[in-house]
């Protein structure tokens, strides 16, 4: 109840803000797009991690509300980023509520933002609450022009079972799988088999988690499309976003 609480007041109080951590290009280093995570600010309690915040929003049903303020505040970004798109990340709840899809054609619709600049990263936990339902609603999203993207790729079951039953934009291979890249010939082989395999189905790849040139390395020589990590920038504020591409060639 007090974590409730707490949330309530965080979100009438504006204490929920998101960070942008850019994806770019594994070849050029070219900045595509970013990738949208919340922060929560407690005034006393200080920073709060989403690994805590999410699933206890998901506990009491506010995550549907901080859903629509992190597409909102993704749209704002979105405007101004012009050309780079914005990937927000989806709690299955949110897939499951009949009325998600309308509520991002009006948040896309109110910022003026082109659907295909807003991406949304979905996990394979929510084809375990209820399949076909969750499976027209991201049929409908890909028909407004919005980007899915399958999030953690490589840590949950049946994996292959969710590439076929839903046409992906864009696959985002594990941080812990990235992690045993250049240490295990077994990892790297696998690795290696998904991006092949998400080239022959039409998907894009990133790999997620890349902290260190070698790992940079061995993700360009599989040849995964965009990279996202440490190495290349953390999440950051919008006002610090703006420095960082700026100071982009
Ligand atoms: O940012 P890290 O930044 O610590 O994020 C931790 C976890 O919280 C990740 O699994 C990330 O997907 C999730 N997360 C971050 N922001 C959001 C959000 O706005 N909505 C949802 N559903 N999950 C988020
Ligand atoms: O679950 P999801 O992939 O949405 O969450 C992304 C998480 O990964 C966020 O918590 C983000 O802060 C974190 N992250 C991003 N880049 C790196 C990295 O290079 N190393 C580590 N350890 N975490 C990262
Ligand atoms: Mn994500
Ligand atoms: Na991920």
């Amino acid at each position: 109840h007090t974590v409730e609480q707490a949330l309530r007041e965080g979100l009438a109080q504006g204490q929920f803000e998101l960070h942008f951590q850019p994806k770019v290009d594994a070849r050029s280093l070219q900045a595509l797009g970013v990738e949208a995570l919340m922060r929560w600010e407690h005034p006393v309690l200080g920073s709060i991690s989403p690994g805590e915040f999410i699933p206890a929003a998901e506990r009491c049903g506010l995550i549907h509300e901080l859903g629509v303020l992190a597409l909102q505040q993704a749209c704002q970004a979105a405007r101004e980023l012009r050309e780079l798109n914005v990937a927000v990340n989806v709690s299955p709840l949110q897939l499951m509520d009949p009325g998600f899809v309308s509520s991002v054609e009006r948040i896309l619709r109110g910022a003026g933002v082109a659907p295909r600049l807003l991406h949304l990263e979905v996990t394979e936990s929510l084809m375990l609450e209820d399949a076909p339902a969750a499976l027209k609603r991201l049929h409908a999203l890909r028909e407004l022009g919005v980007q899915v993207a399958l999030d953690d790729f490589g840590t949950g079951f049946s994996s292959l079972a969710y590439l076929r039953a839903f046409p992906f934009h864009t696959l985002k291979i594990d941080r812990s799988f990235v992690r045993s890249l250049t240490e295990h010939a077994d990892a790297r082989a696998i690795v290696n088999t998904i991006v092949k395999m998400a080239r022959v189905l039409g998907m894009r790849t990133v790999a997620e988690g890349v902290e260190s040139e070698r790992e940079l390395a061995v993700v360009r020589a599989i040849q995964c499309d965009e990279v996202q990590g440490y190495l290349v920038a953390r999440p950051m504020p919008l006002t610090k976003l703006r420095d960082w591409l700026a100071g982009r060639p």
